[in-house]
């Protein structure tokens, strides 16, 4: 038997085992592991490196408009060809629905914006902000049907946020089609009440984001979305999860045996309220929700991640550039916190970040690394095994590791349309060297080797975690 790649001896890693292998790789897929394999019309010596499922990066802002006069950095392709270069095969951006558009039409929208441009395979979770009958009864129901598996709701921002009304009409749904539900988990009211507040006196500055956005606010909501979870039954994944209250209330849950998932995101390990206070206006470089805390906050996401509260590891890429138009300035360098664009990005230093901090220093597994970052992330959104593993059958998206080099971040390697990284300066040890997604060399030693496009839609299957915790098991396949 022949191949159209062989990846020879380097070490393999999935969620579970580290194992010495060759990846033999043909029609874009795994389809064998094992030494001796016969001869690939391509090979690749990986001896000295690690052979890791690309990235699943299930959390990514690409070319969302904002209803304001700021505008994303990166559309589709450089917002992929970011990812790709950082060890991530696959993105799960979101389709955000407006208020009084239907779901079809701003599903139709996103495809448009992607046509002929991402460089990796994506699939799309959809944002609901307007649950009508018409969303409820048949839209929302048929695009689940066609692929579209995970959704996300928010319990803040005026232009997206539900009510607890809506949220439970939403989750009724999740529940009988089979969907996971992405929360946003931050008390609307306690945020306005806090900002109206500062900016009474005076308190506008970056810094104050992080004040306006408090711990107790994301813990109410926390809890709150777990409490509407439970009364419907069904599951749910509260997202970009960012220090001690809202884990407390999330080990609460998963404690009384509820099916309740969560993911962090690197801000969450790597920046602190403090970076949202630099001088001048620097700090709105880091301005994203919920706000980055302190140390021991760090420290309890750390230990959210290696002892199991968190299933993902994501980016919440959502770039805004520094100077350029658009960006973090849009409204003037003065501009209170409140008219500064929320998010940051970090789709090509996720995996990077949390490689060299937590399986360099020992902290983590390299398995654990695998399952939060890739394995997981498929399972929760319908696309495993195809993506997040290296078995036979699956899709041949690898990232082929160097776990020695030592690499500073700094915004002039990254590959993103941002001006600026919130973490330039960190030292990393360990950095992907070669992509490869269905088994072609997306990027290899820093050069972009696939076309715009290339990339295809994943409809997505019904996710596994989302079912309810006393719905039948499916079939086995066999
Ligand atoms: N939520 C996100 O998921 N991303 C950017 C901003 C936000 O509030
Ligand atoms: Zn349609
Ligand atoms: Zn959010
Ligand atoms: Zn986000």
């Amino acid at each position: 038997m022949d191949f159209d790649l062989v990846i020879r001896n380097g070490t393999v890693a999935t969620a579970s085992d580290v194992f010495k292998a060759d990846v033999g790789v043909r029609d874009g897929k795994v389809a064998a592991l094992g030494s001796g394999l016969a001869a690939g019309r391509e090979e690749i010596d990986a001896a000295g490196l690690l052979v890791l499922p690309g990235g699943v990066d299930g959390h990514v802002h690409f070319d969302q408009p904002t209803g304001d006069a700021s505008v994303m950095a990166d559309d589709f392709l450089s917002g992929t060809r970011s990812a790709a270069f950082g060890g991530t095969t696959t993105v799960l951006p979101f389709a955000c629905q407006q208020k009084g558009q239907s779901l079809h039409a701003a599903v139709e929208d996103y495809h448009r914006r992607a046509a002929g441009k991402p460089v990796i395979d994506y699939a799309f979770h959809l944002i609901v902000t307007d649950p009508t009958e018409q969303v409820l009864g048949q839209e929302l129901p048929a695009l689940i049907r066609d692929g579209y598996t995970s959704f996300k709701i928010y319990m803040t921002y005026d232009a997206l946020k539900l009510n607890d009304r809506q949220i439970l009409e939403v989750l009724d749904i999740a529940r009988s089609e089979g969907a996971m539900v992405m929360m946003h988990a931050e008390n609307a009211d306690c945020i306005a009440w806090l900002t109206e507040r500062l900016e009474r006196a005076g308190q506008t500055a970056p810094f104050f984001h992080g004040v306006s956005r408090p711990r107790v606010a994301e813990r109410e909501a926390t809890h709150r979305a777990i409490s509407l979870a439970e009364l419907v039954d069904v599951p749910i994944l509260i997202v970009h999860v960012s220090g001690a209250d809202a884990v407390e209330q999330i080990r609460w849950a998963q404690g009384r045996g509820l099916r309740i998932y969560a993911e962090t995101c690197p801000q969450y390990l790597f920046l602190t309220a403090d970076d949202l206070g630099g001088e001048g206006f620097e700090g709105a470089k880091c301005i994203c929700s919920p706000p980055p805390r302190d140390a021991a906050n760090q420290q309890v996401i750390w230990d959210g991640l290696t002892g199991g509260t968190f299933q993902v590891f994501s980016s919440d890429h959502a770039p805004f550039r520094f100077d350029g138009p658009g960006g973090k300035k849009v409204n003037g360098e003065k501009a209170p916190f409140r008219c500064v664009p929320n998010g940051i990005p970090g789709v090509e230093t996720r995996l990077p970040l949390l490689f060299s901090a937590g399986v360099m220093t020992g902290r983590m597994e390299l398995t654990k690394f695998v399952e939060l970052t890739a394995t997981n992330p498929a399972r929760m959104y319908g696309l495993h095994p195809r993506k997040g593993t290296i078995a036979v059958g699956s899709d041949a998206d690898i990232a082929l590791w160097d776990p020695a080099r030592k690499v500073t971040i700094s915004n002039a390697i990254l590959h993103h349309d941002v001006d600026y990284t919130p973490y330039e300066g960190i030292e990393v040890t360990g950095w992907p060297v070669v992509t490869l997604s269905r088994g072609e060399v997306v990027c290899r030693d820093g050069a972009l080797l696939a076309a715009p496009g290339r990339g295809s839609f994943l409809p997505c299957g019904l996710p596994a975690p989302a079912r309810p915790k006393g719905a039948p098991a499916p079939a086995l396949p066999f």
